[in-house]
């Protein structure tokens, strides 16, 4: 059912294995995180065929990345840095607040991603299906964006397909420096998700007010199609997501859960719809593959490790998520 590559940071993710702050009566359990391995998890796991593509430190952190992606049975193209530590993330879990997560990734060897990163992987961005990519490698720094580019370009070459996540992270950098080059990112992919307030960012203007934001979402999503991408996804968080594709908008409403940690989410979706999509499916049937995932993950600890396998989809019926949960 296809394949998927992506290049990007992962990075190791130490979580309170209790609320409250890191103490000495509350340890810290390691694992990883890494918005573009996040969403190959997600289409590995429903039987699709993943590579990551990335640079770790010669340490720990970064052995733990590759064996943890590599267990999830993900091609690892893993450059090994001995210049620069493997980055590190830290969540917040403050009793009674969203997860928050801290970053430690200021000179990580995944900030010194390179076009020769994507150079030394051209052949499996040109083999595979689609060519993953986000707003956050954006934000890493010149080199990294000119890694982007460099494997956009491959993507072409190949006949490969680009999906780009805006996933705008504002801790890394502002909106208005930010704004420029996702919205030039957004407009050379194929697939684009974008949340309700990164198309607002992107597009440069609000998202209508006066009616359902399912409806304000489905305009801003027509218009970043507009910008070029054969489809652009809008998602609406628990309310679902809705798709312009070839001229029409659908809409998938998403599944109430009970919040346990929303981080990942988003990749979730987008590793879910664009798995559908490979496997043929119409824009809702992988608006509702994308809500499910979604859930999911949202539903359980961890940025990832709640996503489902293709038979726990299969098992657990869209409709029937927001009871199992
Ligand atoms: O999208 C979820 C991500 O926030 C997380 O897994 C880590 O890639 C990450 C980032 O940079 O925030």
């Amino acid at each position: 059912t296809g394949s998927v590559v992506a290049l990007g940071e992962t990075m190791a993710v130490l979580t309170p294995v209790a609320a409250g702050r890191p103490a000495p009566g509350n340890p810290l359990r390691a694992g990883i995180g890494g918005a573009e391995s996040n969403v190959v998890a997600a289409a590995t796991r429903l039987g699709a065929a993943g590579t990551w593509i990335g640079r770790v430190g010669d340490d720990d952190l970064g052995r733990l990345v590759v064996r943890e992606l590599r267990a999830e049975g993900i091609k690892v193209l893993a450059e090994v840095d001995p210049h620069a530590p493997t980055g590190l993330m830290l969540k917040e879990l403050r009793v009674g607040r969203p997860r928050r997560v801290r970053y430690y990734r200021t000179g990580s060897a995944g900030s010194r991603l390179s076009p020769a990163d994507a150079d030394r992987a051209a052949q499996a961005i040109a083999e595979a299906d689609v060519l993953h990519l986000t707003g956050i490698t954006a934000a890493l720094g010149p080199g990294p964006r000119a890694a982007l580019d460099r494997a956009i370009r491959i993507a072409r070459a190949g006949g490969t397909k680009v999906s780009f996540d805006v996933n705008h992270r504002r801790t890394l950098w502002p909106d208005a420096e930010a704004a420029p080059v996702l919205r030039r990112l957004a407009s050379a992919a194929d697939v684009v998700f974008a949340g309700l307030d990164e198309a607002e960012l992107i597009l440069g203007r609000p998202a209508a007010t006066d009616r359902p934001v399912t409806e304000a979402g489905g305009e801003l999503a027509a218009l970043l199609a507009a910008l070029g991408p054969a489809t652009a996804v809008v998602k609406l968080g628990a309310l679902g997501a809705v798709a312009a594709h070839d001229g029409s908008l659908t809409y998938a409403p998403g599944h109430p859960v009970t919040v346990v940690d929303a981080v990942g989410a988003g990749d979730a979706f987008a590793g879910g719809y664009l798995t559908a999509l490979l496997g043929g499916s119409p824009s809702e049937a992988c608006l509702r593959t994308g809500n499910a995932l979604g859930a999911a993950v949202t539903a359980t600890e961890g940025d990832w490790e709640g996503l489902p396998t293709r038979a726990e989809l299969t098992d657990m019926p869209a409709e029937d998520l927001g009871a199992r949960f």
